[in-house]
């Protein structure tokens, strides 16, 4: 397992890579062009400029989190072939950086929907929360005209820039059903992953967070069902996943350390992280400790050990403690203890191993 950690970049982050730097095992940083509109080609100079902050600290650059997916692509419009033109190019730019997984999503309008960016726990942390009942009984559209006429109520990820796109893409999706959307990653991947191959990228598609439709939207990387239809539309050792125990995991039917099993040669990219779901289907982030949440961290790393995943990870979210000001779910503290957690238990696996040969 290779150890990695998100950084959004100089003057973007409040984490540092001085500080990075200092987490037990961490060889590289998990990055992105974040100014860059989904759809673009990314400059190689911007490229050339991360890598170069990166290497100044001794980290590599192999894990490239997100090259988003323009909206086009997933609605299947005519005008899809120019950004997947696009999309190839920058694959090209990145391989010649050494680039060796891309993470990407194909989540229509929105990536991860949360209630409440700061839910506050029983120890005084704060952590990102979904309320179920506020999400299913809303319609979009009224809430952003709600928002347009009043600023103050508002979701994560619906600021008011974004409002005006909002009703047009809510409008373009009205008729694209789960099959389209399948069908349209289908198109998609038909065309990149060759240019993977050629290139020595991994394509490591994120599932979606959380695993069911919201607002209506369709929604298809859900289930291991529908992993194993992913990995068969294009039957190729780079048409990989993401596997993020969280987003998954906020399905309790899903067994996560079942899908590390049975995926475990197709998962480029392991996020891991906790969740406590609730019985109304309400679930909040939580530590990595398996007892903290409902998932089985301890069963999860152990699915990796068992097939000496070589792959790369990240401990993706964690709480906000000790008073850090930071983006949401993106702080130093709670990642630091989370990689901390999953290197007990990857290193006492080890060390049973080597006692048993
Ligand atoms: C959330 C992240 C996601 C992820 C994208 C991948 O914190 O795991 O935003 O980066 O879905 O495209």
């Amino acid at each position: 397992m290779r150890m990695v950690f998100r950084w959004y970049g100089k003057g973007n982050d409040s984490v540092t890579l001085d500080q990075i730097r200092q987490i037990p095992g961490v060889e590289g940083i998990v990055w992105a062009l974040h100014d860059m509109p989904a759809g673009e080609e990314w400059p190689m100079e911007k490229i050339l400029e991360v890598k170069r902050q990166a290497e100044e600290y001794g980290f590599n650059v192999d894990v490239v989190e997100s090259v988003n997916v323009h909206e086009d692509i997933k609605l299947g419009l005519p005008t899809r072939d120019k950004y997947i033109e696009n999309y190839k190019r920058t694959i090209e730019k990145l391989a010649k950086v050494g680039v060796k997984v891309i993470c990407y999503n194909f989540m229509p309008v929105f990536d991860w929907t949360r209630t409440d960016l700061a839910k506050k726990l029983e120890d005084g942390s704060t952590a990102l929360f979904y309320e179920t009942s506020k999400v299913d009984h809303m319609d979009p559209i009224d809430l952003v005209n709600k928002i347009a006429k009043n600023p103050d109520f508002t979701m994560p990820g619906w600021e008011p820039e974004r409002l005006s796109k909002l009703s047009s893409l809510f409008e373009a999706y009205k008729n694209v059903t789960e099959e389209d959307l399948w069908h349209n990653l289908k198109y998609f991947l038909e065309q990149i992953i060759p240019v993977a191959e050629v290139n020595d990228i991994k394509m490591a598609i994120h599932p979606d967070d959380p695993p069911w439709s919201v607002f209506g939207l369709p929604r298809i990387i859900t289930n291991k069902e529908n992993l194993r239809r992913f990995l068969k539309l294009v039957d190729s050792p780079y048409n990989c996943l993401t596997l993020c125990s969280g987003s998954l995991g906020a399905n309790p039917e899903n067994n996560i350390g079942e899908m590390v099993r049975e995926f475990a040669d197709r998962i480029a990219f392991a996020h891991i992280r906790n969740v406590r779901i609730y019985e109304n289907g309400d679930f909040v982030e939580t530590s990595h400790r398996a007892c903290d949440g409902s998932l089985d961290i301890v069963d999860i790393v152990k699915a990796y050990h068992e097939n000496n995943f070589t792959g790369y990870a990240r401990p993706d979210h964690g709480r906000h403690i000790w008073n850090e000001k930071c983006r949401p779910g993106y702080g130093l503290y709670d990642r630091a203890l989370g990689i901390m957690y999953i290197w007990g238990i990857w290193d006492t696996l080890e060390k049973l191993k080597k006692e048993e040969s």
